[in-house]
């Protein structure tokens, strides 16, 4: 792996923001994520490159360890914040401007779900889009997506849920939005849905990465 990636991934697990950050004490006045992406970034690693091989496996390493109770929310906190600060680095190139919605994207973490870091990724991704887009938070029910419907006619909505718990809150907002608002499209995504939960729920599309969620509005477009 390129060494800059292994250093980025290690910025990750140990939540290494910047030069200027104390934390953690072992990596005290060394560069951080903020750094190391943007000097990647100036060596032609690719932003996909930085993301896949860099931040993503560093982020594993830390849910790991905390699965397994060796680290803890304000160790997993600062990892995320500073996989957050890379990712400032890579939005205008993740920023794709090919996507010609019908209508507004809303986008949300949903209720009770706070882990907004893939969903941030799919905002990002969308950010040059041609169609409106709401990006409404974390723990968002169904009553403010039913709101944000109602100020976007035609929207299509998408879910993001991280944890097994907050799954069956997807199917209460999809079940909900759609009852209020009859024929509107519901995508989802997240670590642990997939497929077969999408069509359990009654969801319209599932996708596994910001990327699906691109190529599923274009595909509603041409239809
Ligand atoms: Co949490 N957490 N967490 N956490 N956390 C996980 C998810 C966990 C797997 C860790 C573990 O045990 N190994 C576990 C869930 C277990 C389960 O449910 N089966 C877990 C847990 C248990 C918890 C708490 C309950 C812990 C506690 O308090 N005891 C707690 C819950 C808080 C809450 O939400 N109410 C909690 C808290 C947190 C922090 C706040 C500390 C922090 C979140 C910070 C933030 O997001 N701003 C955090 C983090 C960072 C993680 C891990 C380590 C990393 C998640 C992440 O950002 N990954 C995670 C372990 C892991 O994933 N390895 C873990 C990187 C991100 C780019 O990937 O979000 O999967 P991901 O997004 C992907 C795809 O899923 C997809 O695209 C992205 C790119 O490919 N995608 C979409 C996501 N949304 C999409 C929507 C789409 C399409 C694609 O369309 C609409």
């Amino acid at each position: 792996m390129n060494d800059l990636l292994s250093k980025l991934s290690e910025c990750v697990e140990f939540g290494k923001i910047n030069l200027a950050s104390p934390y953690p004490p072992q990596m005290k006045g060394q560069e951080g994520a903020d750094e190391i992406t943007r000097k990647a970034l100036d060596e032609g690693v690719t932003p996909q490159d930085i993301l896949t091989n860099g931040l993503m496996p560093g982020m594993e390493k830390v849910g790991i360890k905390f699965r397994e109770n060796k680290v803890f929310v304000p160790q997993v906190l600062m990892s995320a914040k500073a996989m957050s600060t890379a990712m400032l680095h890579l939005k205008p190139y993740f920023v794709t401007g090919e996507v010609k919605q019908k209508g507004t994207f809303i986008l949300g973490t949903v209720s009770g779900d706070l882990h907004d870091i893939g969903k941030n990724l799919v905002s990002m991704m969308l950010e040059g889009s041609k169609g409106l887009k709401d990006d409404l938070g974390t723990d968002v029910g169904s009553e403010k997506f039913i709101n944000a419907l109602k100020e976007h006619p035609g929207a299509t909505v998408g879910l993001s849920a991280l944890l097994t718990t907050t799954m069956g809150n997807m199917e209460k907002i999809t079940k909900d939005i759609k009852a209020a608002v009859p024929g509107v499209t519901v995508t989802i995504g997240g670590a642990p849905v997939n497929n077969d939960f999408c069509r359990k729920i009654g969801a319209d599309h599932y996708s596994p990465d910001p990327q699906g969620v691109v190529e599923f509005l274009n595909s509603k477009l041409a239809s």
